[in-house]
């Protein structure tokens, strides 16, 4: 058994949540996580409150088990989705993309568990104040919008500045990432590519082959110079986005080029054209396993892992 607190925060049985991923996460893939153990996430993104009620409901019908809904709040529907979650009273609802400050009091008198982004130390210091039951420090190596910060001097950091639990995020794959993580402090890993890949995620099959065929440099960053980097797969779209910018686009024209192209990648397959986000794990996806397998995996691996640590100490 792995167990943290993390585990008793969120009465789930290992401390692995899937990370709310817009247009990926819905409620196939957030219940098959759930029912593996772990904590599955419905990702609200920018879909309007009936959309993401459907899901809610969905995910219900498929587990008894603990789930949460991410809350995107660059979303026009962010105080509806709130509304809906407190209506619909979902055990967890993780925050990305902006402060939840004036929400947390509701949501936690609602008796749900808020958890949120954050990708500074100083975020993650602001959003304890205004009450979060614990913060996912995200690094860079994450996939989609990321911040400055790799994962590993994040999260000790973070781990070092804030009393509530922390969750890693960020370049966490198998058992040894967990580990990794717990050692830094964490109590947790939030993982997002390798559950692209799983069984139950129903992203169309290219967007899973890209994934499975990355190797290690397979992920470039666009946005660094207009200040929103965004993590994708190597491809025409990324190229395309990086030349644009290179030759002094203005932030309207980088929006165009960008719009609707995750749902290219994830809806029509489009490979070439489409915003393929992943982190730098997608080097490590080499196959697509079911929920079950992947969440068993972490968790055996973390053990094999602090059995090998266990046998450094003291020999
Ligand atoms: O949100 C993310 N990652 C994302 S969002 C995304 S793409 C998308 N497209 C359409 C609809 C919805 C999503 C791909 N990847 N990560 C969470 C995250 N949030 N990391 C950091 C933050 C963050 C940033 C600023 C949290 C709070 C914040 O507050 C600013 C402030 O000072 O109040």
């Amino acid at each position: 058994m792995i167990h943290t607190e993390l585990c008793d925060l969120l009465n789930i049985e290992y401390p692995i949540i899937q990370g709310g991923m817009a247009w990926v996460a819905t409620s196939s893939l957030a219940a098959a996580v759930s029912e593996a153990g772990g904590l599955g996430v419905i990702g609200a993104g920018n879909a309007p409150p009936e959309v993401v009620r459907e899901e809610i409901r969905k995910t219900r019908a498929k587990t008894d088990k603990p789930f949460g809904v991410n809350v995107y709040f660059l979303s026009p529907f962010t105080e509806q989705i709130i509304d809906l979650a407190v209506e619909e009273r979902v055990p967890v609802v993780s925050t990305g993309a902006g402060n939840p400050g004036k929400y947390v009091s509701r949501l936690k008198d609602a008796g749900i568990r808020v958890l949120s982004l954050v990708s500074s130390v100083n975020l993650a210091k602001r959003l304890e104040r205004s009450g979060v039951d614990a913060v996912i420090a995200e690094g860079l190596e994450c996939g989609g919008h990321i911040g400055q910060v790799a994962t590993f001097p994040l999260v000790a950091q973070v781990a070092s500045a804030v009393d509530v639990p922390v969750i890693a995020a960020g370049g966490v794959f198998d058992g040894r990432g967990l580990v990794a993580a717990l050692s830094l402090g964490a109590c947790g890993v939030q993982m997002g590519t390798r559950f692209v890949c799983a069984s139950e995620c129903r992203v169309h099959p290219n967007y899973k082959k890209a994934i499975i065929a990355a190797g290690d440099r397979g992920t470039v960053v666009t946005g660094q110079e207009t200040g929103h980097p965004v993590r994708v797969l190597k491809n025409n779209f990324a190229r395309e986005f990086l030349a644009a910018e290179k030759r002094g686009a203005t932030l309207e024209e980088l929006e165009a080029l960008g719009a609707g192209k995750l749902r290219a990648a994830v809806v029509d397959g489009d490979v070439d054209g489409g915003s393929l986000m992943a982190g730098q794990v997608a080097a490590m996806v080499r196959e697509e396993q079911t929920c079950r397998e992947i969440v068993q995996d972490v968790v055996l691996g973390a053990k094999m892992t602090l059995s090998r640590l266990f046998s450094l100490y003291g020999n």
